[in-house]
């Protein structure tokens, strides 16, 4: 029997643009209000973004996560990833901010540099049609966007992660990645039992299919062995996200969804947050797969609980 599914809502993100769906929360009440909508239907986790909260643009100011972070820990009990990866025009430093600031249970640490676009999605929209006017120059900055975290960026993360005692979510986009974690950790940089996203199509890294997923769990397994890690897939995009999110259930890994990565709950039917969990929880109870819950989630992650953060 697979183990409870973990499912992780990555509530807002710094890729999708608020023209692309009304649903997009980025003020901070409105990111609280789904994240707990997203628990009470069946998250454990939620992974967290700032933005300026009148016009949705992705920013790295660690204030900005204060009213979003406490928000959450007021209204539900769900654990809190937040970002470190940010988005286009920041720094690894800019990013790095919120770890010190506020010592999270879990903070995402990605695995490499990589072209990270989102140019594509800049085509579907005339100029006059922007909601924002940084969305268009955003969207087509993204063409020439190295997401940068070199060797030298992931030691400092490293060193970090554990001064402030936070649980890396390792994010991992293309197979060179997980050899990347695997020389952090014979350099003693980090050590397993890893908690790992393969994140899977990112224009810039391995696309959401079914071979591309079983590459990088082999790969992971052959690595690192399959008891020394635990993984979640986000499929980027629609269906993708819904296809990958099938095949962790049965293969006995975990799930990311939310309006960071897809916004489409069927095809053409824009989704909220809280209806991408409710699709994933229905085909888990299809596979027979029980729910884990925030607690449950800390227990089989061996979190340190939010009591030991500065949130
Ligand atoms: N936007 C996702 C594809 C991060 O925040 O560190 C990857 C992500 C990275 O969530
Ligand atoms: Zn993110």
């Amino acid at each position: 029997m697979a183990e409870k599914l973990i499912i992780t809502a990555a509530l807002s993100g710094a890729i999708t643009i608020p023209t692309q769906t009304p649903h997009l929360p980025y003020a901070p009440e409105d990111v609280v209000a789904d994240a707990i909508a997203c628990v009470q239907a069946g998250a454990a986790a939620v992974h967290v973004h700032a933005r300026d909260p009148q016009s949705g643009r992705p920013l790295s100011d660690p204030d900005l996560f204060a009213p979003i972070l406490t928000g959450i820990k007021a209204g539900c009990n769900a654990v809190i990833g937040i970002t470190t990866g940010g988005g286009m025009g920041m720094t690894p430093q800019d990013r790095l901010r919120v770890i010190p600031r506020y010592a999270p249970e879990l903070a995402s640490f990605n695995l490499g540099s990589m072209n990270f676009s989102i140019h594509p999605v800049a085509r579907r929209y005339k100029p006059e049609s922007y909601h924002y006017d940084w969305e268009q120059a955003y969207a087509e900055g993204t063409k020439d966007f190295i997401f940068r975290n070199t060797f030298g960026d992931m030691e400092v993360y490293s060193a970090e992660f554990k001064a402030h005692n936070v649980r890396p979510e390792f994010e991992a986009y293309d197979v060179g990645h997980l050899y990347n974690l695997r020389f952090l950790a014979k350099t003693g940089l980090v050590t397993p039992p890893f908690w790992i996203q393969f994140v899977l199509g990112v224009l810039g890294g391995l696309a959401a299919n079914p071979e591309d997923l079983i590459i990088m769990k082999q790969t992971a397994d052959r690595l690192f062995g399959a008891e020394n890690y635990r993984w979640s897939v986000i499929g980027v995009g629609y269906p993708q996200e819904f296809n990958m999110a099938a095949m962790a259930i049965m293969l006995g890994g975990h799930v990311r969804v939310g309006l960071e990565d897809n916004i489409f709950v069927r095809r053409g039917q824009l989704a909220k947050n809280a209806d991408l969990v409710e699709k994933v929880v229905r085909l888990a109870r299809e596979f027979e797969r029980e729910i884990a819950g925030p607690d449950e989630m800390r227990a089989m992650l061996g979190l340190k609980g939010m009591g030991c953060t500065r949130i």
